[in-house]
């Protein structure tokens, strides 16, 4: 069998696995990336678009940033809408602070095209990817590539290989050591080339269920509608899906739609998925491997970032600096920030969202938080804070 060593072996070429490698690769220590699907089906997901400083910073200290700085766009404040009303939250004002809408896509491509340039090895179209020996300090990987079996050596393994990836469940009880809340709905996702209806992202809660305005960019509009779990995106044609969000965000902002050919739609259920621990032994578990968020309040993406800012700190403190504290505290570190990033998801889904089992009194809980919202300069900078990022 063909072997190779590595300081560490990273599952996943993702943004998790990518930017990882990025910054382990820049401070001296050597990974290798395995990746089960081809580069172009990795960027041809399309998903986050709302990017927090901890993503910002790390893009900055690899210098990727250049076309982010140059295409991404700025955003101060964000909107809560209810059919009747806007509420335009001023973040900036509020916490002096700002997001910035870039793809999810776009973020993944600068980190590609960087990649062979900065001499780390990626393998794409790695099958049977299989973890061994994660309790002792020499783990090792296996994985199939063009008919052979390869194995790759290691000092830890970095599981950056998205919900469905094999790290997770490499780890002990793993079908039963987490928490998790399903949502009984889903999001139905439109990608257009047309001019988004708002400039500041708008959240939108109307009695036929939630809706949201997003961007790409001044010319590439991204817009959802809650959905049942039952629907099919076959039975959403771009009319009726037009019609159905403009009634949803109200009279002032639908007013804003440019109409268009959809170039992407598709349906991703809500759920909160949180592991029970994202170290056993030599295995680590970053981003969307360790947990999932529902996508209202965009923390998906970001949550990966804080994770590996955490756990690129730790393992270069391991093989700079010969300490270990970082890695034995990985873990507690960064499920305390996804806890308090997955609250603020669920309020928002909870706020947002029509409940059909919810009855009478929860509609007008939401009512009476938004009045509030609306009133109240300690709600606003509440949510602000939450939705720019709380601090690493
Ligand atoms: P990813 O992106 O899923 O990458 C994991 C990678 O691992 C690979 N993999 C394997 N590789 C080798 N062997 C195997 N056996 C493997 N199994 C899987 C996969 O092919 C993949 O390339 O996880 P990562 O890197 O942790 O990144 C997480 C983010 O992708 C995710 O949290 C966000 O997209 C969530 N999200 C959002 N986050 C935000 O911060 N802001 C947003 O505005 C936002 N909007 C969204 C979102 C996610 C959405 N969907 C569809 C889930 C909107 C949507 C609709
Ligand atoms: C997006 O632009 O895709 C987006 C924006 C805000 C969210 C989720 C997704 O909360």
């Amino acid at each position: 069998m063909q072997s190779t060593k590595t300081d560490v072996a990273i599952i996943g070429a993702g943004p998790s696995g990518l930017m990882l490698a990025h910054i382990l690769n820049q401070a001296g220590i050597s990974c290798t990336v395995l990746e089960r699907k081809s580069p172009d089906y990795v960027l041809s997901r399309i998903r986050a678009g709302v990017l927090e400083q901890c993503t910002l910073q790390i893009m900055e200290n690899l210098s990727l940033d250049s076309r982010l700085k140059a295409e991404g766009l700025p955003h101060d404040g964000v909107i809560l809408a209810d059919g009747e009303r806007v509420i335009d939250i001023d973040v900036k004002g509020l916490t002096g602070s700002q997001v910035v809408v870039y793809g999810q896509t776009e973020i993944t491509k600068d980190l590609m095209d960087a990649a062979d340039g900065r001499g780390f090895t990626r393998i794409y179209e790695a099958d049977n990817v299989q973890l061994f020996n994660i309790e002792t300090e020499a783990p090792f990987v296996t994985y199939e590539k063009g008919g052979e079996t390869r194995r790759i050596d290691c000092r830890f393994i970095a599981g950056c290989d998205g919900f469905h990836g094999p790290a997770r469940k490499a780890m002990p009880n793993s079908d039963t050591n987490y928490v998790e809340k399903v949502y009984p709905f889903g999001w139905l996702g439109v990608l257009a080339d047309v001019p988004p209806a708002t400039h500041e992202v708008a959240y939108a809660n109307h009695h036929n269920g939630f809706a949201l305005s997003s961007m790409r960019s001044l010319t590439r509009s991204r817009y959802y509608i809650q959905v049942g779990l039952e629907e099919k995106v076959e039975d959403w044609s771009d009319e009726r899906f037009w019609d159905e969000l403009e009634l949803r965000l109200g009279a002032d902002i639908a007013a804003k739609v440019t109409r268009g050919q959809s170039i992407e739609k598709s349906i991703a259920p809500l759920r909160s998925f949180i592991f029970g621990s994202m170290r056993h032994g030599s295995l680590f578990l970053a981003g969307d491997a360790a947990h999932i968020v529902p996508p209202t309040g965009a923390k998906g993406l970001n949550l990966a970032s804080s994770d590996i800012t955490y756990l690129s700190e730790a393992l270069i403190d391991y093989f700079k600096h010969r300490k270990s504290d970082g890695i034995n505290n990985y873990s507690d570190k960064a499920l305390n920030r996804v806890w308090k990033s997955s609250r603020f998801s669920w309020y928002l889904t909870t706020l947002m969202h029509r409940f059909h089992d919810g009855g009478e009194f929860n509609r007008k809980m939401q009512v009476a938080e938004l009045n509030y919202i609306a009133g109240s300069k300690a709600a606003q900078t509440t949510i602000a804070e939450n939705y720019i990022g709380l601090p690493l």
